[in-house]
């Protein structure tokens, strides 16, 4: 497997590109290399997986290094989403891997196949799509397992253990009670699990531990990189100038709460939301608390929005999203700091 990443990252004439989203999480990158592996033999062109991260981020997300280095693949033989040319040459094949509109870079490029299980935004009408509601597959590494590997007794044990990882990391261990599991993510790891390192239950679920010990360990990082490490453009159309809201999303493991008043907090949001034009911030964050029987599973949401921002509609958007109720959202009031200029 490294060499054959080794191979393709040397590839000058890079047209042929499967890329990951731009959040560069486990997915992503698992999808991106086992779908270039996958089809090495059996396609014409020469695909080579892509990771939407700048090389000097890479280290945000010890859970993929972790990952990679299981697998004997060297991190200098991934080709990062800085060292391809920009911009790309026309003649660019695209393939997606876990989401279905291409972003930055690949925006103008020809997407030929798409695979993924976000909710589907029915760009690229050309495109070959297997497209999973999220609500039916947890893992785009479950869809590409359950519709790329036609015999799955000869699957290389790093792809399985590549997908098996991902698929681990992104249902919280196929956890039943967290409900991010699904029938396809079930199925798939029926396929991997013999193939893979982690054959019997109890070692992918030490594995799955060390993996989400690994993610959830961001104290080293500054809130910068905190913001940085699994981050999401989204434009937004709209009815009012400025037409179109550019809206940044960043996923966290960490509880916002004490986060938000540490030192600098906002002063951060502020700059990283003015570096990138943003009219509005969102921290997303999800992590695990002690439960009665199981783990509970918290998400909350702080929306920031810098002075420069849509700060006239902020406050009703934000005021509509606290008045939903329903069995899927019961928000209540974050017991967070304030900023002294912006909003949140
Ligand atoms: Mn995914």
């Amino acid at each position: 497997m490294d060499a054959f990443l080794a191979k393709r990252q040397a590839q000058a004439s890079r047209t042929h590109l499967v890329v990951g989203n731009e959040a560069g999480d486990l997915d992503s990158v698992a999808c991106a290399i086992a779908y270039a592996y996958l089809h090495q033999a059996s396609d014409d062109a020469q695909w080579v997986p892509i990771v939407q991260t700048p090389r000097a981020d890479l280290v945000l997300r010890p859970e993929n290094l972790r990952v990679l280095a299981h697998c004997g693949i060297d991190p200098a033989h991934l080709c990062c989403v800085d060292e391809l040319p920009q911009p790309l040459p026309a003649s660019t094949c695209v393939v997606l891997v876990d989401h279905n509109r291409a972003t930055g870079l690949f925006r103008d490029a020809k997407v030929v196949r798409i695979l993924d299980h976000h909710n589907d935004e029915c760009a690229h009408g050309d495109a070959q799509r297997t497209v999973y509601m999220p609500g039916d597959a947890g893992s785009c590494a479950s869809v590409l397992t359950t519709h790329l590997l036609e015999r799955p007794e000869a699957v290389d044990r790093a792809v399985a253990d590549l997908l098996y990882s991902a698929i681990l990391v992104d249902t919280l261990g196929l956890s039943a009670h967290v409900g991010k599991a699904q029938k396809c993510d079930y199925a798939a790891r029926d396929l991997l699990a013999p193939a893979s390192s982690w054959a019997d239950e109890a070692a992918a679920h030490a594995w799955h531990d060390t993996l989400q010990h690994a993610k959830n360990d961001v104290s080293h990082l500054t809130t910068s990189e905190k913001l940085r490490r699994d981050y999401k453009a989204i434009e937004c159309a709209a009815r009012n100038a400025p037409r179109t809201w550019h809206i940044g999303t960043a996923s966290t493991t960490e509880p916002v709460p004490a986060w938000s008043h540490t030192p600098r907090f906002y002063a951060d949001l502020d700059a990283f939301a003015r570096a990138r034009s943003l009219h509005a911030l969102l921290i997303l964050a999800s992590y695990e608390v002690p439960g009665d029987e199981h783990p509970a599973l918290v998400r909350e949401v702080l929306f920031y929005v810098p002075e420069t921002g849509i700060t006239s509609g902020a406050p009703a958007l934000a005021e509509a999203l606290a008045a939903t109720h329903t069995h899927h959202v019961d928000l209540v009031p974050l017991d967070a700091a304030a900023p002294s200029q912006g909003w949140a």
